[in-house]
């Protein structure tokens, strides 16, 4: 049965007006400033996210409708009233691709609203309401067929057996955090009064004093506080809290191992190990569980695992995970080139990780991981068409390795999908990424050109912003409130304008700094240390007052850390807060290429090429920005090139 029809009706990118309560987090210090109050005009992400709702969008639910994943819904709903059926597709989360597709577009109908959209999402959700069993459960290949799973490591059986493999859970959480995000956007209870059942039988069962179980794939975690967040209901956030405790305590089960982060309880570890992305979503989880319980013990925690990340596990695109085998982290160090793993959906966990972080301390350097990971890792994840993805990102294609999924370029869709739904979850969700607020401090972190209605307490500041970031590094901020006021602005200065490549020093450059960045306020120059990263602007604002921050880039070469093996003798190239790579492409002689001191590189506007971008061009040889490779079919590819007088 075919459920698509066309639904992209026009797009308004107006800032609409919340329907519901839309405060996020007020659990943590400091405050997303809502993607409600936000519009875009960038140049370089508005594209991007229309491309999501557009296209990605569209083409994932007829994805979900062709492969089977809505027809699990309809054959579960067969399968209550006696008849017998069939799994279609072959992952117990297959499920999660509607709900993560439903979450990116609720986040798109907030800043594109689109009657159509929202009114084919809503057959949707009727769709998966026939699928639950009245007491709220919700596993489609479970209430199917128990015995036979749709993978041969899943292991057969009633509700809840091999839960460590099962992704009940995994799908609750995804449950979770796409309903809460269609109520925000819309306003309706349809989808959250269907996670808000399966969470309420997810407390009797798993609340139980009794039961000592942790799920498998985290996520249910993060998605219970969310759920705890808009309903106030405090047996959800107890829920996670009792996942979260019971995890590496082996006193009434027998624990799982690093692979699920399961060896030690959770505040006694300091190492990001495991399947990195099970890893980074539960990382998420304690740092919420930090900040709402104030708990010392999981604060300590979290810093210790985050800087264990980014002092000695991750790529230099901001990739977590150097090992295909259990989609894992590995060692400290341990981070191949052609053989990184870098999953997409690692690099998304590790944004929602950093932001967490940023919102628990107020430190730009959170922000600094979040920004190289989401110009490099994160989107290289998705062509520049919308519907090629990456499930690994690798530092180094040889020609030979099919690294993707036993493909050398970009593919269509997975058995697995996973990758192409979280990144249709992700990119509409930026806007809530770019200001801040704690009482009556803004920051900015980001730099996106728009206007937002920032909301301060009684106050409020509306913010223009204009700049041609990432490709230019001039940013104009028009600070904008009814009356004068005195507030205070908090401005991020990336680590990358600092000499800085990453925090925790696994990077370093290797050649001269640009110029140091400029910040002007109506003119004048603002003079001053930074706190926490950020130029702090306090006092009197006019009304009407203009911000001029110019942060000068140049093509910078960067070392690893020696005891990054893979790395060594070589040199990468960044600009800007982009990472480069050579393509073969563009380059005929690739397997000669090579970087020195000495070469003069120059930068160059390319709006021909690869919808758009500035190539680094040297005597013989032309770099592209990594997140653009594998557009122009298969071939080789290498971010750490041999060098020769560094
Ligand atoms: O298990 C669910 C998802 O599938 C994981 O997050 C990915 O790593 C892939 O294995
Ligand atoms: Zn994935």
């Amino acid at each position: 049965m075919k459920h698509l029809t066309l639904f992209v009706g026009a797009l308004c990118f107006i800032a609409c007006k919340p329907t519901t309560d839309t405060t996020a987090y007020p659990d943590y210090p400091i405050e997303q400033v809502n993607l409600t109050q936000v519009e875009l005009t960038d140049a370089f992400w508005l594209p991007r996210i229309r491309t999501i709702q557009q296209t990605t969008i569209r083409y994932a639910f007829g994805k979900c409708d062709s492969e089977g994943r809505l027809e699990n819904f309809q054959t579960a709903a067969r399968v209550m009233k006696g008849e017998k059926g069939k799994v279609r597709g072959v992952m117990p989360f297959d499920d999660t691709d509607v709900y993560k597709t439903i979450e990116g577009a609720a986040y798109s109908l907030i800043s594109a609203p689109d009657p159509a959209l929202e009114q084919y999402v809503d057959s949707v959700i009727g769709i998966i309401a026939l699928g639950q069993e009245p007491d709220g459960y919700l596993t489609t290949w479970r209430t199917i067929d128990p015995m036979n799973p749709p993978a041969e490591w899943v292991e057969p059986g009633e509700r809840w057996t091999g839960l460590a493999m099962s992704h009940e859970l995994y799908n609750s959480g995804h449950l979770f955090e796409a309903a809460t995000a269609h109520y925000r956007a819309t306003g309706k209870r349809n989808f959250l009064d269907i996670a808000i059942r399966n969470a309420d039988l997810l407390v009797q069962v798993f609340g139980d004093s009794a039961k000592y179980e942790v799920p498998g794939h985290e996520i249910v975690e993060t998605g219970l506080v969310r759920l705890y967040q808009i309903t106030r209901n405090e047996a959800y956030l107890q829920l996670s809290r009792k996942f979260l405790d019971l995890r590496g305590d082996g006193t009434h089960r027998e624990l799982r191992g690093s692979y699920s982060q399961d060896h030690l309880p959770l505040t006694q570890q300091d190492e990001v190990v495991g399947h990195a992305v099970r890893a980074v979503y539960l990382y998420a989880g304690m740092t919420d569980m930090a900040a709402i319980s104030g708990d010392p013990a999981y604060r300590n925690a979290i810093h210790k695992l985050w800087e264990n990340r980014v002092g000695k596990k991750m790529y230099l695109t901001g990739g977590l995970g150097a090992r295909h085998a259990g989609e894992a982290f590995g060692d400290n160090y341990e981070l191949p080139n052609l053989t990184a793993y870098s999953e997409t959906c690692a690099a998304i966990g590790g944004v929602y990780w950093d932001e967490r972080m940023f919102r628990l301390t107020g430190e730009s350097r959170y922000y600094d991981v979040l920004e190289r990971t989401l110009y490099n890792a994160l989107i290289a994840g998705i062509s520049l068409k919308g519907t090629e993805f990456f499930y690994p990102n690798p530092l180094e294609a040889d020609g030979q390795y099919a690294f993707n999924q036993g493909k050398k370029t970009r593919q269509p869709w997975f058995d697995c999908s996973c990758c192409p739904t979280n990144l249709i979850r992700f990119i509409p969700y930026l806007p809530n990424l770019i200001y801040a607020t704690q009482s009556d401090t803004a920051y900015v972190n980001l730099f996106i050109s728009g206007k937002a209605d920032i909301p301060l307490g009684e106050n409020s500041l509306r913010i223009v912003q204009e700049t041609g970031y990432p490709w230019d590094g001039k940013v104009n901020i028009h600070v904008q409130t009814d009356k004068p006021q005195r507030l205070t602005l908090k401005i991020r200065i990336p680590g990358w304008a600092l000499n800085e490549v990453s925090p925790g020093g696994l990077y370093t450059y290797c050649n001269e700094p640009a110029e140091p960045y400029t910040l002007l306020l109506n003119g004048n120059k603002v003079e001053g240390e930074r706190k926490n990263g950020y130029v702090e602007i306090s006092g009197g604002w006019t009304g009407d007052d203009r911000i001029e921050l110019n942060l000068p880039m140049k093509v910078r070469l960067v070392k690893a850390h020696e005891q990054i093996a893979a790395d060594k003798g070589l040199t990468a190239l960044e600009y800007g807060p982009f990472v480069y790579c050579a393509e073969e492409a563009d380059n005929s002689r690739f397997d000669d290429i090579s970087l020195s001191g000495e070469t003069s590189y120059q930068v160059e506007k390319r709006p021909d090429l690869l919808g758009g971008i500035s190539v680094i061009q040297t005597e013989t040889a032309t770099f592209i920005p990594y997140y653009a490779w594998s557009n122009r079919g298969e071939g080789k590819m290498k971010v750490w090139l041999k060098t020769t007088d560094l």
